[in-house]
């Protein structure tokens, strides 16, 4: 792959210094700048800019994937869709969604609000417990960035124009559509995994006939629905945390499409987190390991009561016509319920490809690769994979099920647990 060429940091400095709301947010002389790239995502180069006064988030979007270099290219333009779902998104759930400051379309640069404080959630997760309030501040965030953009609360004319504007960001589309559902079941020159512990279980995931229907039906799913604005990459990597505050970044993947899509991506990367932590040693879930699945389930039922409360209190969208349904009465009720259910469906779908393409896939991550016992994280990995599988095929009534069966896939996947595995 080619090498990735960072941008000139003071030709960064110089580009933030022209325009003018940003040098007076930062102050002072523009070439005394502190300027230094803190960004390790997969697709984008991210620097802090800080001056007498104030700091600002600066991405930007080199026209190729950022790990990849030259060798792998990627439309700029992914800054405009992200630029725009942070308008969107920001609009709905203004406490965890950081500020857009700028974007230039020409550059394809953006400045964001600097989230002062905050680390990304994923290293948190690696060292320590989830922050106490993630699950409900993740919930109220998804209920709000999803409910709001859905038929449920837009006027259908709204809601088409905004289905449009994002039907653009096609190749960002096509990476998911690619990685999530497609080239892990197939050898691929990109796929990776802890080799030779897993080759057998990844032989077995491809002659899997109802695997692969089922990870079919959820492309299917992705590329057909669109139910409502989504981040389109909600991983733990994507969001970052304080000791009091959440809030959500990277939104370059947004698209229209299934509302179970960002929360079954969240989920997954908590799981994989549950499964990561889990002590060379085996034996008992730790404390933070069940703070893990406490936050799964919060999150689903802050999310789950949030939406309903939104779609009982602002009832604004078309899909649900006021003139049949007054608001004020009660007969939604179990059609909330019915709705709620299906999403709950395509989360646990959604959640299990994930899980299923953070370990076969190109884009590993840290939870797994940072353990360097190859044993050991083959063993955290089948784990993963066991509740991938049972989520893809079997029937979850609620999120505790899905909890239960997370630890259940850890006591069968090997030497994880010193009491006899249950079930
Ligand atoms: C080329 S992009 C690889 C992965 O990193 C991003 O975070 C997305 O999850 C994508 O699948
Ligand atoms: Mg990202």
């Amino acid at each position: 792959m080619g090498t990735p060429t960072q941008p000139d940091l003071v030709d960064l400095a110089a580009r933030v210094a022209a325009v003018p709301a940003l040098a007076e947010r930062l102050g002072g002389d523009p070439a005394r700048w502190e300027v230094r790239e803190i960004g390790d995502g997969n697709v984008n180069f991210v620097f802090s800019v800080h001056g007498p006064d104030g700091a600002v988030c600066v991405k930007q979007a080199p026209p190729y994937v950022r790990v990849a270099g030259s060798s792998w290219p990627l439309s700029p333009h992914r800054a405009h869709y992200e630029h725009r779902a942070l308008q969107e998104h920001r609009r709905h759930a203004p406490d965890h969604v950081p500020e857009p400051l700028h974007h230039d379309p020409g550059t394809h640069l953006q400045a964001i609000e600097y989230l002062d404080g905050h680390v990304v959630l994923r290293q948190a997760l690696i060292t320590g417990p989830p922050p106490d309030r993630l699950g409900h501040h993740l919930g109220d965030y998804l209920a709000r960035t999803l409910f709001h953009t859905s038929d449920l609360a837009l006027p259908a004319h709204r809601k088409r124009a905004l289905v449009a504007e994002f039907e653009g960001n096609t190749e960002m589309c096509a990476i998911m559509e690619q990685m999530v559902f497609t080239e892990i079941y197939h050898p691929f020159h990109r796929n990776r995994w802890t080799s030779p512990h897993l080759d057998a279980d990844v032989r077995h995931l491809r002659a899997d006939t109802a695997v692969l229907i089922a990870v079919a039906r959820l492309k299917d799913r992705y590329l057909t629905s669109r139910q409502a604005l989504l981040h389109g990459d909600l991983h733990t990597g994507s969001i970052m945390v304080s000791d009091h505050a959440t809030h959500v970044i990277d939104q370059e993947f947004a698209c229209f499409g299934p509302i179970g899509f960002d929360i079954g991506n969240l989920l997954a990367h908590l799981l994989i987190n549950y499964f990561a932590t889990t002590p060379p040693t085996g034996g008992a879930e730790t404390p933070a390991q069940t703070r893990v699945l406490e936050t799964v389930e919060t999150v689903w039922t802050a999310f789950a009561t949030r939406f309903a409360d939104l779609w009982r209190t602002t009832p604004t969208g078309d899909s649900y016509p006021a003139a049949l349904f007054p608001a004020g009465t009660d007969t939604l009720h179990a059609e909330r319920l019915r709705y709620l259910d299906e999403v709950f469906r395509d989360t646990t779908g959604f959640c299990a490809a994930e899980v299923v393409r953070r370990v076969v896939g190109f884009a590993r991550p840290a939870d797994f690769t940072t353990i360097e016992d190859a044993d050991h994280r083959a063993t955290c990995e089948r784990a993963a994979l066991r509740l991938a599988r049972t989520l893809l095929l079997d029937d979850h009534h609620d999120i505790h099920d899905v909890t239960e069966a997370a630890r259940r896939s850890r006591h069968h996947a090997g030497h994880l647990s010193s009491t006899p595995p249950a079930g």
